[in-house]
């Protein structure tokens, strides 16, 4: 098999390169395995190869080898696009932290008590970004709790996929091996410390990846692994490893929101007042529901802070776009103005 299918490659992909490619022989396909500002590491047919000059690639992506061997000309449009907001960032820029996956694996260690928020806002990422999500529990070997623990997620997760696993064990190894066909790619998202990297040496059969000790004291982990990257499973399947999330601020998740919390805006419907905000309006289905104990508190309160917080990034955006608008105008005016100058100079015959 050649490397690029060990990569992912399809007549699917094939047919895509075709399309944006046309001409035959310009541009030979690659998949980015990893990416380091410009710096790429791609899988080509004829193997792996650092390129530069990839700024705008992410991993994951399906690249465009110029015909020199050496350039990247291009890349397909992305089909899933896994992002978030950059922490720390007050011009609000979206983050990407993958492109072509196909299944999302939301990692929860079972060493840990289980974090139903953390739970519900990376899901809304994960369908937001295109992929299918599924929940992969690690370190089952680990849990004294398992069983509780696993029908608790599997109640929270609504419906999305549950996989129970112990790379130690070598346990719940072929189910999820099953769940990613050849040509399919499935990215790991979740803290660091969850057992990511070495999930994926379980699935590979060798330490492929380097793994860390989690901390004595809280059971964190160490940030062992620092780059996302593609690995081969062999058979055409890929799978990402990737660092260790401390947070997940949302992008423009709204998609994703509706997709987690579909049950709680549905009772919007059912309030008496069309503009009820959910507070203490006389018949809020909302306040019903968790009076009821039909809706959790926790869980509406969840949705809150995810709604309030894209709601801020919407207001954000709308400011740097203004900006940005004024910016232009201001530019067009100064050329207008430049353009009637050098006109009537010309007409004078300066
Ligand atoms: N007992 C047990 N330990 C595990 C299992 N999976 C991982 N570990 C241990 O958990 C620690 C962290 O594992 P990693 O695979 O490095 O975790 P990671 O999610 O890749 O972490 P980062 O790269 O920091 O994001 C290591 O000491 C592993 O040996 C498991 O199934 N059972
Ligand atoms: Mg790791
Ligand atoms: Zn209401």
């Amino acid at each position: 098999m050649d490397t690029l299918v060990q990569y992912g490659f399809t007549d699917r992909i094939g047919g895509l390169f075709s399309f944006h490619f046309p001409d035959p022989g310009t541009a030979q396909p690659a998949r980015v395995i990893r990416a380091d500002r410009g710096r790429v590491l791609v899988a080509a047919r004829h193997g792996i190869v650092h390129l530069d000059g990839g700024t705008s690639l992410v991993t994951g992506d399906w690249a465009a080898i110029g015909p020199d061997g050496g350039t990247v000309i291009g890349h397909l449009p992305r089909f899933s696009l896994l992002q978030r907001k950059r922490a720390y960032d007050p011009l609000s820029e979206a983050q990407i932290l993958g492109a072509n996956i196909d299944v999302l694996g939301v990692v929860i260690p079972l060493d840990r008590p289980l974090s139903t928020n953390r739970l519900e806002r990376t899901l809304v990422a994960a369908w937001d970004s295109g992929a299918v999500p599924v929940i992969i529990l690690t370190k089952a070997d680990l849990s004294t709790r398992f069983d509780v623990v696993v029908a608790e997620t599997i109640q929270r997760a609504r419906g999305v996929e549950v996989f129970t696993t112990s790379a130690e064990q070598r346990d719940g190894l072929e189910d999820l091996r099953w769940r990613i066909g050849a040509g399919q790619t499935l990215a790991l998202l979740g803290p660091s410390g969850a057992g990511k990297s070495s999930l994926i040496n379980a699935l590979v059969g060798d330490p492929r990846q380097d793994t860390g000790e989690v901390r004595a004291g809280d059971g964190r982990g160490r940030h062992t692994t620092t780059a996302r990257e593609l690995v081969p499973l062999g058979d055409g399947a890929v799978v990402m490893d990737t660092p260790g999330l401390r947070g997940f601020a949302l992008w423009d998740a709204e998609n994703g929101l509706s997709e987690v919390f579909g049950d709680v805006e549905e009772l919007f419907g059912n309030c008496r007042f069309r503009d009820c905000v959910h507070v203490r309006e006389p018949g809020c289905a909302v306040q019903a529901a968790i009076t009821s104990g039909d809706l959790e508190e926790r869980r509406w309160l969840s949705y809150r802070k995810m709604e309030r917080e894209l709601a801020s990034l919407r207001r954000r955006q709308d400011v740097a776009e203004q900006r940005r608008l004024g910016k232009e105008s201001h530019r067009t005016v100064k050329d207008a103005a430049l353009a009637k100058d050098y006109r009537n100079r010309f007409r004078e015959g300066l």
